[in-house]
């Protein structure tokens, strides 16, 4: 039974002022862009702001909410910035949640890539396959969480080419990444989409070096480079939130760059 609610009202410009702190800086800074309605808090926290109950809950879920305002705010057609050869990074620094000693080596000719969950066709994908799809570059700004950023060339399949030709249901809310160091990631759909999503084979027109994610790493320059998975041994398509290594430790899922 639905408990009867005390029906007070809610001062908006007084929440407004509770949140905006707690935003992160993107989000916040996104959020100046648009007029804020309490109509839209409701939205985008998925609460019924009916009662101090439902504030509160609000009010805890920041976390969640810095998502949600990313990803409604997310424009799908909106590019990120590319720069001229001449502005790459040498050298391009590696990151890992271990050290260059620890860097995989992974046998190109045995590598497969696993296709699971709401997709059609989930025939394994060799390397030189994919290899055959047709290709482009891109010359974009990868930014770690950690305090830094490089520019460099990254080449491959565009993603969203690749989810159409397996059949993927588009629709779905995630896409999940399994790496071959036992990384993962996940994205939303429309990123996933988005037309410099790259399923990336070459770094600085070469095959994709082994400290940059051999065989094949998901390239976009929309995100933080967390959400950048190398190594990619298995991708698939799900509604069910599938989280990530970092994002699992308090990092914002949505990572926005
Ligand atoms: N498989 C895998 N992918 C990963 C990571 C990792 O540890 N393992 N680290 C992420 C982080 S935090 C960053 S900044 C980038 C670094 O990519 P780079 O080595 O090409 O600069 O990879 C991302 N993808
Ligand atoms: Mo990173």
């Amino acid at each position: 039974m639905a408990k009867s609610r005390p029906n007070i009202s809610i001062d908006t410009p007084y929440l407004i002022k509770q949140i905006q702190p707690k935003l992160d800086n993107e989000s916040r800074r996104l959020f100046g862009k648009r007029i804020l309605s309490l109509g839209a808090l409701s939205m985008l926290s998925g609460c019924t702001l009916t009662d101090e109950h439902s504030v509160e809950k609000m009010l805890i879920s920041v976390s969640h909410w810095n998502d949600k305002v990313q990803a409604f705010l997310f424009d799908p057609n909106k590019l990120a910035p590319t720069y001229p050869e001449s502005m790459i990074t040498t050298p391009f620094p590696f990151n890992a949640y271990y050290g260059q000693d620890e860097i995989r080596d992974i046998d190109g000719d045995q590598y497969v890539l696993q296709l699971g969950g709401h997709i059609q066709h989930k025939k394994p994908w060799r390397l030189a396959e994919l290899a055959l799809l047709p290709q482009t570059t891109q010359v974009t700004r990868h930014i770690c969480v950690e305090g830094w950023s490089a520019i460099g060339k990254w080449g491959g399949v565009r993603f969203s080419d690749f989810l159409q030709r397996i059949g993927a249901d588009t629709s779905a809310k995630y896409v999940g990444f399994k790496c071959a160091d036992n990384y993962y990631t996940s994205i939303d759909m429309p990123t996933a989409l988005h037309r410099q999503t790259l399923l990336t084979l070459t770094f600085a027109d070469r095959t994709l070096p082994r400290e940059y994610g051999y065989p094949m790493k998901l390239r976009m320059p929309t995100k933080l480079g967390f959400k950048n998975p190398k190594h990619i041994t298995e991708i698939y398509v799900t509604n069910d939130y599938p989280g990530g290594y970092w994002e699992d430790q308090g990092y914002h899922w949505f990572g926005g760059a």
